[in-house]
């Protein structure tokens, strides 16, 4: 084993661990992909995504290209020469990275051998026909291989490896168990236990301190992947989550306090001038305008110019994504609406992602109706505009100007009838534009009928449950989902169990407001960072100290509050909102990752820092963001910690650590004249 003490720290090795490397599952590939810009410009080819090789993924995502550090040829080569296929190359995506991906097929000859020694030497069972755990013991046994051939080649430099969830994991007590001469972090996504506790009935945050975690898994069948992950998140040099609520849940769950928290950022890209944004906001909102017509079509009896669309999505996780909460307060704000007399109408879609047959034979039938309509009234317009050019020409003066009616011909008039009336409708236009596998069962679809939101004239809230990922290559609703956000006016995120929350923050940077909760990581950094986020167009219920009724209502005022806002002053929200966007750029979140990462190769080669204590990773600093300057002043209405249980920030104590490619976040001075042409 190479002496501990005599690796060049200042000039080290990255290598992080996913299973989402180049292969889109979830929130892990956002993670990822996103931040690769940035750490790449930190370590360029000193960094290298290890992860399973899912070969249909690879095949568009990655470039194979010949590894030229010798220390990784050789390591690779040493593994080939035992059987394990592997791909290196270039993932393609912005910062290009290297990925090298294992096929973990080639190292299932040996996955009995490895489960024993899992269970000799850590403790951890592995049962029988659980695949996922399997790939994962496959997955760690050959990450533990790699990272020991490595430095066994690699003899100089310092060694980061960072692991994210417990997919990943299994590598974490082997590379400690067998003194591995790298330095770990574990970076947990979210916890095992918390996802599935949270999904039951349960009062998770109040009880979290009470679980009796072993049995809690053991009664879910989980207990030897909760293993897994708790092995990982003690054998970590150092430990961390994306959100302080996630940290208090592994301090709780996984019984060890995370070192500190690194937060999810985005790769943003700023316009140079706010109306292009805004310009395409109106675009992508024709788009929506159009399916909406066809969607209602019989039922067109609403303004588009006094429609606001709202939307959620995200994994089809009912309760845990409070998609029952929002499916509530639609109710009620459909119920407030209409006694309030209002002239608006909210068009709700709901884009989960369920088991379906295929598109519904009314969701095809409506777009196609109004495209005939559409392709009449072209041929219509032609032929007036041709007679009227006719009757122009022929014109003499004294003569009278065409009328109207003679400009339209009999024929015209068949054929708008006859568009008119296919459009006749018997039922109320549909709440699901799919056919669904379990139409009986489906959560969403039971909520809406328990609620009787149907789709009715007299509804101001009317739903469109679309059970699939929006594509726009989709025949009913061609849009990609950035395309669709944009259009839209308001996400709706009432989320139970988040540790982050991509959906919000990708709102955010697009200018569009959002509603989140105090229960999801993204909710609390925002409403930690400024003052009054509602000004900035990000609303977050408590769904912490409010009971679930109080909680709805505050859902439902939120909403309701927004449909009485004018056009003027969602534009100015809008411009706002996307203010924030500097904040979410990993050019600034990317810090908590560089020192989550010095202070792993502090704790490794405490030598190589003078034997310095290790700084104080406790309490916040952060300076609020204040309320916009249009906005009236207040005395604020909350203070405190960020979340229960006040986590470490890794923000402290690495004073003096910068690096060129991180900016940092400036307030915005002051609003945009342009925004303030009007009065609110
Ligand atoms: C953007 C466009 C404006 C448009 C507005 C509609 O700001 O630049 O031209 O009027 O969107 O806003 P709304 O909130 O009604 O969709
Ligand atoms: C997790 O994915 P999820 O939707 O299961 O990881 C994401 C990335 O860190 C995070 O945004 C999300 O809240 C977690 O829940």
């Amino acid at each position: 084993m190479a002496e501990p003490q005599t690796r060049d720290v200042s000039n080290h090795v990255l290598f992080e661990i996913a299973t989402e490397v180049a292969n889109r599952v979830g929130g892990i590939y956002s993670v990822l992909k996103s931040k690769a810009q940035v750490t790449t410009a930190e370590y360029g080819s000193a960094y290298t995504l290890l992860g399973p090789l899912n070969r249909n993924s690879a095949a568009v995502e990655v470039e194979e290209v010949e590894p030229k550090d010798p220390a990784l040829a050789a390591t690779i080569k040493a593994m080939n020469d035992r059987g394990i296929k592997t791909l290196y190359g270039r993932w393609l995506i912005d910062g290009a990275p290297r990925v090298l991906l294992f096929d973990t097929g080639t190292g299932y000859k040996w996955l009995d051998e490895w489960k024993a020694d899992l269970w000799s030497s850590a403790g951890i069972p592995s049962p029988p026909g659980d695949h996922e755990t399997n790939e994962a013991i496959v997955f760690g046994y050959l990450i533990a291989w790699f990272l020991g051939e490595y430095v066994s080649h690699e003899t100089k430099r310092a060694v980061i490896a960072q692991f994210h969830e417990w997919l990943a994991g299994v590598a974490l007590p082997l590379c400690k168990r067998r003194r591995i001469d790298v330095t770990t972090i574990f970076t947990t996504h979210a916890t095992l236990l918390g996802r599935y506790l949270c999904a039951g009935s349960v009062d998770f945050y109040n009880n979290l301190q009470f679980f009796d975690v072993d049995a809690e898994a053991g009664k879910r069948g989980i207990y030897h992947r909760y293993c897994i992950e708790r092995a990982a998140a003690h054998s970590a040099d150092v430990f961390t989550t994306v959100s302080h609520i996630t940290a208090y849940e592994s301090e709780h769950l996984l019984k060890r306090k995370p070192d500190g928290v690194l937060p999810n950022g985005l790769n943003v890209k700023k316009f140079s001038a706010t109306h292009e944004f805004q310009n395409l906001h109106q675009q992508a909102k024709v788009k929506i305008n159009d399916f909406v017509r066809g969607h209602f079509y019989g039922y067109n009896d609403f303004d588009p110019e006094n429609t606001l669309y709202f939307f959620t999505a995200g994994r089809y996780e009912y309760r845990n994504k409070g998609v029952d909460m929002f499916i509530e307060s639609l109710a009620r704000l459909n119920h407030r609406m209409k006694s309030a007399g209002s002239n608006m109408t909210v068009v709700a879609f709901i884009i989960l992602p369920a088991q379906t047959q295929s598109l519904t034979v009314e969701a095809l039938k409506g777009q196609a109706v109004i495209k005939s309509l559409h392709d009449t009234i072209k041929v219509i317009e032609d032929n007036v505009g041709k007679k009227l050019f006719e009757r122009s020409i022929a014109w003499t003066e004294g003569q009278e100007l065409p009328e109207d009616k003679e400009l339209l011909s009999a024929s015209d008039k068949i054929m708008l009838r006859r568009r008119l009336f296919a459009m006749k409708r018997t039922s109320l236009p549909p709440i699901v534009t799919h056919n669904m596998a379990h139409d009986g069962e489906d959560p969403v679809l039971n909520q809406l009928r328990r609620c009787q939101l149907f789709n009715h004239p007299s509804d101001r809230v009317k739903v469109v449950f679309h059970p699939e990922f929006l594509n726009s290559a989709n025949p009913v609703l061609p849009m990609d989902y950035d395309d669709f956000v944009r259009g839209t006016h308001l996400g709706v995120f009432s989320s139970y169990y988040e540790p982050w929350g991509y959906t919000p923050a990708e709102c955010t940077v697009m200018g569009v407001p959002s509603i989140t909760t105090n229960l999801s990581g993204f909710g609390c950094y925002m409403e930690e960072l400024i003052e009054n986020a509602s000004d900035y167009g990000i609303y977050i219920v408590d769904r912490r100290m409010k009971g679930v009724d109080d909680s709805v209502n505050q859902l439902s005022d939120y909403m309701f509050e927004f449909t009485k806002k004018s056009k003027r002053q969602r534009i100015n929200q809008r411009n706002r909102t996307e203010r924030l966007s500097d904040l979410l750029d990993w050019k600034r979140m990317g810090m908590e990752y560089v020192k989550a990462r010095q202070l792993a190769l502090r704790r490794a080669y405490p030598a190589a820092y003078d034997g310095d204590e290790e700084p104080d990773f406790f309490g916040s600093t952060e300076v609020k963001i204040s309320r916009p300057l249009s906005e009236p002043g207040s005395p604020r209405d909350r203070s405190g910690m960020m979340t229960p249980g006040d986590f470490a920030s890794l923000q402290e104590g690495l004073e003096g650590l910068s690096t060129e490619d991180y900016i940092a976040w400036k307030l915005p001075e002051e609003e945009d004249e342009e925004d303030y042409q009007f009065p609110l």
